[in-house]
């Protein structure tokens, strides 16, 4: 049957080579099978640059333009410098923050999920920040040893803050789950970032919605299947 597939939040890197692993049987034995593959944010534990050359990345690259069906990217907040090199490289195609898809009859809203954490007034500071294009630019064009400082900086910044919030500030907010879902003229969501892998059920304008989680990849696997019937939330073994 007809299926699309969705997954987020790997946070490949070299000192993680079961997730690799696990990331390329998936590629080679699981994603061939289906229409087209969307990757909803946070492949990577932390992008610095499309020049970055950490061999992951070719391998990454490699494996993913193999495969003979459409990719898509949407990005994370440790990826969202992934830049057209890499999605040339990989054969995906970028996707903007929110993306609405008609597929086997359901409308269905994709995002990472980061923008939907709207009482994490941290968080979403840090974010408007780093999301300025300027600073972008500057930031890229640094040397990669100096650009590898800071952003290993920010991620101990972040491990730190994370430990004194609490965990309801981290999950989304529902109020910006229902107004994103109405502006968008979706009733079922996915997406990932909280690594909290469920499908939530409730009454959108008193109309049966659906919010779908995935989860991050740690020591198992974790995808949403689309198809005609909807949606199915998928554990596996690497
Ligand atoms: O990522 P995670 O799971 O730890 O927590 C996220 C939020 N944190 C982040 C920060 C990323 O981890 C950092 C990624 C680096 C990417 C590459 C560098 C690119 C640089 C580009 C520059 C233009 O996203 C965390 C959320 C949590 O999810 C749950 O939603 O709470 O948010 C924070 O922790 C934000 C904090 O509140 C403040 C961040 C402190 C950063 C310290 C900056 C130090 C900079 C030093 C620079 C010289
Ligand atoms: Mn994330």
């Amino acid at each position: 049957m007809s299926r699309t597939l969705f997954i987020a939040d790997l946070h490949l890197c070299q000192e993680e080579p079961a997730i690799t692993a696990g990331f390329l049987h998936f590629l080679q034995r699981e994603a061939p099978h289906c229409d087209a593959l969307y990757i909803l944010g946070d492949l990577f534990e932390a992008w610095i640059g499309d020049d970055d050359p950490n061999p992951l990345h070719q391998q990454i690259a490699q494996a993913l333009r193999a495969l003979p069906i459409p990719t898509f990217f949407i990005h994370g907040n440790r990826d969202f410098l992934l830049g057209q090199r890499f999605a040339r490289a990989s054969g995906m195609t970028l996707l903007p923050e929110e993306q609405v898809l008609e597929c086997y009859g359901h409308r269905v809203l994709i995002m990472h999920g980061d923008t939907l954490c709207t009482d994490d007034t941290g968080y979403q500071n840090f974010r408007a920040k780093v999301h300025k294009r300027w600073l972008q630019r500057l930031f890229l064009a640094l040397p990669l040893r100096l650009r590898q400082r800071i952003a290993g900086k920010m991620r101990a910044g972040s491990k730190q803050a994370n430990q004194h919030k609490s965990i309801s500030i981290m999950d989304v907010n529902l109020q910006a789950v229902e107004s994103t879902m109405l502006r968008q003229q979706v009733k079922t969501l996915i997406h990932g970032h909280t690594h909290r892998p469920a499908i939530h059920q409730f009454a959108l304008q008193t109309q049966p919605a659906q919010r779908a989680v995935l989860g991050a990849w740690h020591e198992e696997g974790s995808m949403i299947q689309l198809d005609a019937n909807g949606i199915q939330l998928i554990r596996f073994p690497f």
